[in-house]
């Protein structure tokens, strides 16, 4: 992230408001959101005065108006309050005494704002019977003795209070000022632009998060501070929520009772405004806690039908008249699927008897009330294999619980009375791993998945697992964001999103910076989730791939570090836990496994710093929980104690381990005699005892790699040494020197002074009374390239990110769009609109191409990296093409395999990795395409091997490319 990008996507709001504006009388406050906010700290003279020199304008709220409303009023006043540092008199509709004032209300239940309506001060006309909406308008003289008004009315409830915080978070409260300790902007002058702002109706109706997983984090911490899932902490959660403009939760589970544990709980919740709900085995608003604690016999509806029907009953009668969107069907006991045999036929019975005591216990038709069917795992197959629910409950369609949506209406399906809607996660409990520990979702693939549930008309609900809600806090207010309005969000316009977040927690000084610490810790991190690392995660002998890894979040770490060091006191806290400690913490484990692979290594070499690196491993294992007990018992005076209690080391299945466990490292004994090793870049042999060659990866001019020679001691005392190459035109890093342990010289070439041709330049050591030879070739034919975007081959490979295409070829509906920061390495490209119909391959299909040049002619293995994206109009899978030149393109499945195995390949890789097997007939130039079929496919990055592989995680690094 730049500023010049974000200033040159506020340009796209620019054009956004004027498009908006053409049509009607209304500025979109989206224009405002990204371009500027409707409060500003300038004074004109018809700005309205909210706050000026310790005054603040009157805030008036009918008694008449919901209490939600009154209560999110009387946090607008503290916000104020917190903000310009001036009280805010709050009054009920008595006459107004001031001559600039703010009335909030509800339409309908306010009697300020009905009056404003009737004397036609206010027209409502764009909210009025809306859901959710409101209107923020400077109004002139809208009663006797007033000169301005600020208004905020709302067509509903949440409307208003959406208006209200809307209102805060324009002033500067961060939705996360309690949640993550972030200071109000300070301002002693606020005004309000003249103008009418309207966000109209959010697509998404339902937008809401799920509480779970909640040991040990959030669970202990709600113990230490509430005494448990009480309504002193859901206070917290629903104010949390609204303050994003979501309006519904399902609550925490795992030994919890939303309904029964505190009675305030629900009673609460629909005071302010929350739709409740439970999650998907937790049928007719009832806990599996409930059923822990008093069930009787078992959870199974053949067998104990007339005992669930009571417990269920008992479920709809408490919930009473309150919002509720209630979940149906029926699941094995605690989060597992039913019996084998579990017949549709039954399913369909519990569903029919679980509406019939909705409707006998509320009075009404069943269409009456809310409910949902959650497809989740096994329940999927069900509805696959013909299950059916009434036409007004929700389908809650689900992702993989790794982010990858299963299922989605297919454009042709006949439109639903009660919709679909999405479950997501943003953590996880269950296979291939648990993930809880940190934030490891990128938002470029949530909205990219997001998008397509919103383009297929999946819209009824978005619900989000966010585990212990810390430490999810971005994704989680970007989920609500784009539920909210997810016409504004897309992949031109996602890298200003993370700049205005950063924005809005620590102001516009460091939110550039800050944005890219975001951006590139999530790319690294959801690379593989912390759980599944491991010491072999990232190769140490190819590609320096885990020393780029760990340099990769070193160096975001010292540029989270220097903006620490300048951030004021008041905002260390807030820093801390949404920036310096993902990208700290994360940086320290994986050093910590690249530092355990090398020590393993090492140990097989008998080298003299083994046992240094073991060493080094127990410093970064330490250092781990101290980064845990900074955040606990610190930061913030210990408010978040428990936040960081979530074990991530030492997995070694699905379930989380007990305690952190270090991973074991291995010490040896060194003879007290020096001893020469040498080991090279590229090679996981060591000198002398191999008795091969030592030859490095191969110097070419257009790459102009470099590379290391490691020169170890396997002995105690330690050794001088020379190195030496024959050729002039090799630069080595050091000429000799004195090792205990190792010295890494790095070999470079001079390109100017090579001559041309292909030439082998030995390299010697000479140490500790022997000497090793290491050849480097160095290949100075150098193919003229003449096209641009044109990939070169060098060491057997091309490696290629998607985004650097020669040629994009759309057709007339399709076009390719690249998603910056989507995948593991760089961004990623596909096809929009991403509901246009599959199409076969011909000769005018939309592909990409990319212009590689190979050293020879014959076979190549092309390796197709790509989003896991699923199968979501279970078809026989999505499918692409793949070409050079004129050949026919092989068609390719990205859902062949459909095993077990595969999916959590896939997932635990966060990437798909699709092999075919080419002839090419010359040597030279080629054009690689890539071809359209489905939509969905999300392309991140092609390899190809024209020699063996080197295995790596993450593929080889990009080759060199002419790019103009
Ligand atoms: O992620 C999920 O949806 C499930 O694992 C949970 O809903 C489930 O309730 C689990 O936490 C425990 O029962």
């Amino acid at each position: 992230m730049r500023i010049s990008k974000t200033l040159r996507l506020k340009g796209i709001y620019l054009v956004y408001m004027i498009l908006l504006l053409s049509g009607g009388s209304v500025v979109s406050v989206y224009t405002v959101n990204a371009q500027a906010s409707y409060i500003t700290t300038k004074k004109t003279a018809k700005n309205f005065v909210l706050a000026f020199s310790g005054k603040t304008a009157p805030v008036y709220v009918s008694d008449s108006d919901y209490p939600g409303v009154i209560r999110a009023v009387r946090n607008l006043q503290v916000d104020i309050k917190n903000v310009s540092g001036a009280n805010v008199t709050l009054l009920d509709d008595k006459a107004p005494s001031a001559k600039e004032i703010v009335i909030i209300g509800t339409i309908g239940k306010s009697i300020l704002i009905d009056k404003l309506i009737s004397t036609q001060k206010l027209n409502v006309a764009a909210i009025a019977g809306k859901w959710e909406t409101f209107l923020i308008q400077v109004v002139e003289k809208p009663m006797k003795g007033v000169d301005q008004a600020l208004v905020i009315a709302g067509s509903d409830k949440r409307g208003t209070i959406f208006g209200i915080y809307d209102l805060s978070k324009q002033i500067g409260v961060s939705p996360w000022h309690w949640w993550a300790d972030v200071p109000p902007r300070r301002s002693s002058s606020l005004y309000v632009l003249p103008g009418r702002y309207i966000q109209g109706e959010p697509p998404v109706k339902y937008r809401g998060i799920f509480l779970n997983d909640e040991e040990p984090a959030l669970g202990r911490w709600a113990v230490e501070k509430y005494g448990g899932f009480n309504h002193v902490f859901y206070e917290k959660v629903f104010e949390l929520i609204l303050r994003m403009k979501g309006n519904y939760l399902w609550p925490a589970m795992w030994w919890a009772s939303f309904n029964s544990d505190d009675p305030l709980n629900p009673i609460l919740a629909d005071e302010y405004g929350i739709v409740m709900g439970t999650t998907h085995h937790e049928p007719m608003m009832r806990a599996h806690a409930e059923w822990r604690k008093s069930g009787t016999g078992p959870w199974n509806y053949e067998k104990n039908e007339a005992v669930l029907q009571q417990f269920w009953k008992e479920g709809i009668q408490r919930m009473a008249s309150r919002e509720s969107i209630i979940s149906l069907g029926m699941r094995g006991d605690g989060d597992m699927a039913m019996s084998d045999d579990t017949n549709i036929a039954l399913l369909e019975k519990i569903v029919k008897d679980q509406r019939a005591i909705i409707q006998s216990v509320t009075g009404k038709e069943p269409t009456a009330t809310p409910q949902l069917w959650a497809l989740y795992k096994e329940v999927q197959d069900y509805y696959d294999k013909g299950m059916r629910v009434p036409d007004d409950v929700t389908l809650l369609l689900c992702d993989d619980n790794w982010g990858n949506i299963r299922k989605l209406p297919k454009p042709g399906d006949k439109p639903r009375a009660g919709g679909y809607g999405i479950y997501y996660h943003f953590d996880y409990v269950g296979g291939p791993r648990n993930y809880k520990w940190l934030n490891t979702n990128q938002i470029e693939r949530t909205w990219e998945q997001m998008n397509l549930a919103y383009q297929y008309g999946a819209n009824q609900i978005w619900i989000v697992n966010v585990g212990d809600i810390k430490p999810m806090e971005f994704p989680i207010e970007f989920f609500l964001d784009y539920a909210w309005n997810p016409k504004l969000w897309n992949q031109d316009n996602l890298d200003a999103y993370v700049y205005l977040w950063a924005e809005r927690q620590f102001g516009s000084e460091h939110a550039a910076a800050i944005a890219s610490i975001l951006t590139d810790y999530t790319r690294y991190n959801a690379r593989r989730k912390p759980e599944l690392l491991s010491p072999e995660t990232y190769s140490i002998i190819h590609y320096r791939e885990a020393e780029r890894v760990v340099e990769e979040y070193n160096k975001l770490l010292k540029e989270a570090e220097r903006i620490d060091e300048a951030m004021p006191a008041e905002y260390k806290d807030a820093f801390y836990q949404l920036v310096l400690h993902p990208v700290k913490a994360s940086a320290v484990l994986n050093e910590l496994y690249v530092t355990v692979a090398k020590n393993r290594w090492y140990a097989t070499q008998g080298r003299a710093g083994t046992n240094g690196l073991a060493e080094r491993a127990k410093i970064l294992y330490q250092q781990d929980s101290v980064l845990s007990h900074y955040y606990n018992k610190e930061m913030a005076s210990g408010k978040w104690n428990h936040m960081m209690d979530q074990t991530h080391i030492g997995y070694t299945g699905w379930q989380q381990p007990e305690k952190n466990v270090m991973p074991t490292v291995k010490t040896i004994t060194l003879p007290v005699a020096a001893s020469l090793g040498v080991a090279i870049d590229g090679s996981d042999s060591w000198w002398p005892q191999e008795r091969k060659q030592a030859v490095l990866p191969v110097f070419d001019a257009l790459h102009q790699q470099f590379y290391y020679i490691d020169i170890f001691n396997r002995g105690q005392t330690f050794f001088d040494f020379k190195i030496q190459a024959t050729a002039p035109y090799i630069t080595l890093s050091t000429k000799g020197g004195r090792v205990n342990n190792e010295q890494r010289v790095w070999i470079l070439v001079n390109w100017k002074n090579v001559p041309p041709g292909k030439h082998q330049v030995p390299i010697t050591i000479t140490g500790a009374k022997s000497s090793i030879t290491v050849m480097a070739i160095i290949d100075n034919i150098k193919p003229k390239i003449t096209q641009p975007k044109t990939f070169v081959e060098s060491n057997g490979y091309i490696s290629i990110e998607a985004e650097h295409y020669a040629r994009a070829i759309p057709s007339q509906r399709v076009q390719w769009k690249t998603i910056p920061n989507l995948g593991r390495t760089l961004s990623a490209v596909t096809t929009f609109p991403v509901t246009e119909k599959s199409e076969p391959i011909t000769s005018s299909s939309p592909r990409l191409e990319y212009g590689v040049y190979l050293a020879d002619s014959g076979s190549v293995n092309l390796k197709v990296y790509l989003s896991p994206t699923l199968n979501f109009h279970n078809t026989t899978g999505l499918r692409f093409g793949v070409s050079f030149d004129d050949e026919t393109p092989q068609i390719i499945n990205l859902h062949e395999d459909k095993s077990l195995k595969a999916w959590e390949q896939w997932v635990s890789d966060n990437v798909i990795v699709k092999v075919s097997r080419h002839s090419l007939q010359r040597q030279g130039y080629h054009t690689l395409k890539f071809w359209r079929i489905d939509p969905g496919v999300v392309l991140q990055k092609i390899v190809i091997e024209t020699k063996e592989t080197k295995p790596s995680y993450l593929g080889p690094p990009e080759s060199y490319y002419l790019k103009k």
